[in-house]
Order: structure tokens, then sequence, then C-alpha cells
């Protein structure tokens, strides 16, 4: 649980609605009386995503205004990160492997239950496209690297280099002295894990990325794993992580806080008890950065990290909001 020093940090960094700053006053004087408002509310539909994506939540909140499902909204969310050379952690744009390769991990996850992956791939521009081709016309859950790639071309992707000349730029630099040492909060940064409910009341999820820069070659990460990366649960509410993959993969972080949910915990508590796995149990997470966001079916909603510095975004009737989470350092 968030101590009252820890509570305050969970302030709104950057908003385009009057509520907000409603919400900020109620915040502060919740603080003066010594309560805690750790759990926020918005009303549906609802697009939340990891880091300062704006523009993805408004292109997922464009096909949910007009009554689109969250499944359509989030893969359309999703797509403007993995488009974006200026996204550096993502599709086009993403920093390489150790050997200068561009290779991409992707999940998504629909209100049945139904999801699909790929991991290790490379040369393609919307992985979560893919992703959602195998959840809906092959008999998998996960396509991994050639066989994924294979996959893509058979559906009609067209293959193209994703690595921009900055990120090779930045790649030969590192190769200079080749040490891998992730740093907190910028190499790993930007992933982009989202959850959506439509007007409906149904959720999706979906998580991408070009995982951790210059990791060894074939390493796969938590991003494309559903249950660590991602996941959602129609009668509950979903959650999505962003940071050190290997931490998440270990705890298995977003299907933790879902089932935390399903018993009766709020977004704000179970991602804390998430982040309080790692905590607890992997010794060197003083060195290391994990994030986690969740709402629920109510639209209810939380976000937790290890290291400050980790905001979600979330877009709803009441407008947008970037919001800083609380961290457990
Ligand atoms: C990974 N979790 O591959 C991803 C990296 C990340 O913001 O979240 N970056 O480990």
């Amino acid at each position: 649980m968030a101590n009252r020093r820890k509570f305050l940090k969970n302030t709104i960094v950057g908003s385009i609605v009057a509520p907000v700053a409603l919400w900020s006053c109620e915040v502060e004087a919740a603080a003066e009386e010594g309560t805690q408002i750790t759990d926020q509310a918005v009303s549906l539909p609802i697009a939340i995503a990891t880091w300062n994506n704006v523009k993805a939540c408004e292109a997922a909140w464009a096909v949910l205004g007009k009554e689109g499902n969250a499944l359509d909204a989030v893969e359309a969310g999703v797509k403007i990160p993995e488009a974006d050379p200026n996204d550096r952690s993502v599709g086009y744009g993403g920093r390489p492997d150790r050997e200068g390769k561009v290779t991409l991990d992707a999940c998504i996850m629909d209100k049945n239950g139904d999801c699909g992956s790929v991991v290790f791939l490379e040369d393609i521009l919307h992985p979560i496209s893919v992703a959602r081709k195998v959840m809906e016309e092959t008999p998998h859950v996960i396509l991994a690297g050639q066989g994924a790639r294979q996959f893509a071309i058979e559906q009609g992707f067209e293959p193209q280099n994703l690595l921009i000349e900055a990120s090779k730029k930045d790649w030969e630099k590192w190769l200079e002295d080749s040490s891998y040492q992730p740093v907190i909060n910028i190499e790993n940064h930007d992933t982009i894990g989202m959850v959506t409910l439509d007007a409906k009341g149904d959720i999706a999820g979906a998580c991408t990325t070009s995982g951790a820069a210059y990791k060894m070659r074939g390493r796969v990460g938590d991003s494309p794993i559903i249950g660590a990366g991602m996941f959602v649960d129609n009668e509950v509410g979903g959650a999505a992580a962003t940071g050190l993959g290997e931490a998440v993969l270990k705890s298995l972080g977003s299907f933790l806080i879902v089932e935390l949910m399903r018993q009766g915990k709020t977004p704000q508590e179970a991602c804390e008890e998430a982040v309080m796995r790692i905590v607890r149990k992997q010794p060197e997470h003083k060195n290391l950065q994990v994030g986690y966001l969740a709402v629920d079916k109510k639209g209810n909603y939380g976000g937790y990290s290890i290291q400050p510095g980790f905001v979600y975004y979330i877009q709803s009737e009441e407008g947008g909001q970037l919001i800083e989470a609380p961290s457990y350092l």
C-alpha cells in the first residue's frame, strides 16, 4: 500500500480537461486529511495506455467514440506508436538487438479470452495486426521468428526495413563498449500496453514493443506473453506492464493484477501488490523499472511502479489525463 508520501506522487502531470484540476484538489484535500484516494474512476468507454501515449489513446478513442468495439480500438491505438519513428521502443524506429536487428514482440486479447501473439518478428511494421491474425486465422496463440514473418507475408503484410538511421547510430555507439545495462525509464521506455473498454462494457488489450535495446539475439520479453505484458478478462478488467520484461515474466504481473482484482482488490491495490511481489522476490529490483496499469469493468483505474517516472494516459468522456503513477522507491 502506498504510504502518504508516495501517495502524494500520484499526481496528474498534464491534462486537457477541467475535471482533472478538480481531481487534483480532491487528492490534496484527501492527503491533508490523511485519507488515501488510490483509485480513480471515469465513465466508459475508456482507453488507457502506458507512458505518454496520447495519440494512441486518441486513435483508440476515435473508434470507441463511434461505438466501435474494444478490439478494433486497441489495435488502432497501438498501431500509432508502431508506425512512429520517434518512438524508439516500438515498431518502426525501435532500437535493435545487439546484432543491429530490430525484432518485435506483440500480443492482443479480446473479450472472449481469445488471444494472439508474435515474438521475435522482423521486418513487419504492425506486429499487433499480425498478432490479431494469429488469433483470428490460426489454431495457435503464439508464432515466433521466421514462422511469424512468413505467416505475416502470407497474410499480405509487406516486409520493410525498420531500422532507422538514428537507431543505427545509437547501436554503433553502443558497440564501442557493448555493455548491457538497460537504463531505467530511458532505453526501455515507451513500450505501449493498452486496455480498452467500449460503450457496451466489453474489454480488449494489446501490448507491442521492440523490447529491450541491445538485447541478445532471440530474446523475448514480457510484452507478447499473455498474462505477463498484458491480460484482460471481461468479467473483471485488464492490466498491462512496461519496464524490464524479465522481472515481469518472473511474476506474470498482468495476470496477477487481474486475479487480484477478481478477488476484490482495486486496480490501484492490485498494481501495488504486483510491484511488491517483484520487490520481495527480486533483490535486483532497486536497479530496474517495472510499471503497471490496471482498469476494472466499472472504469476504476490505477497504476504503480518500482521507480519514480512511470506515467500513463487515460482517455474517456471526461477527456484525456496524463498521470504520474506513485512508486515504491
Ligand atoms: C521488454 N517490457 O521487452 C519490454 C520493454 C518495455 O518500455 O516495456 N519498454 O522487456
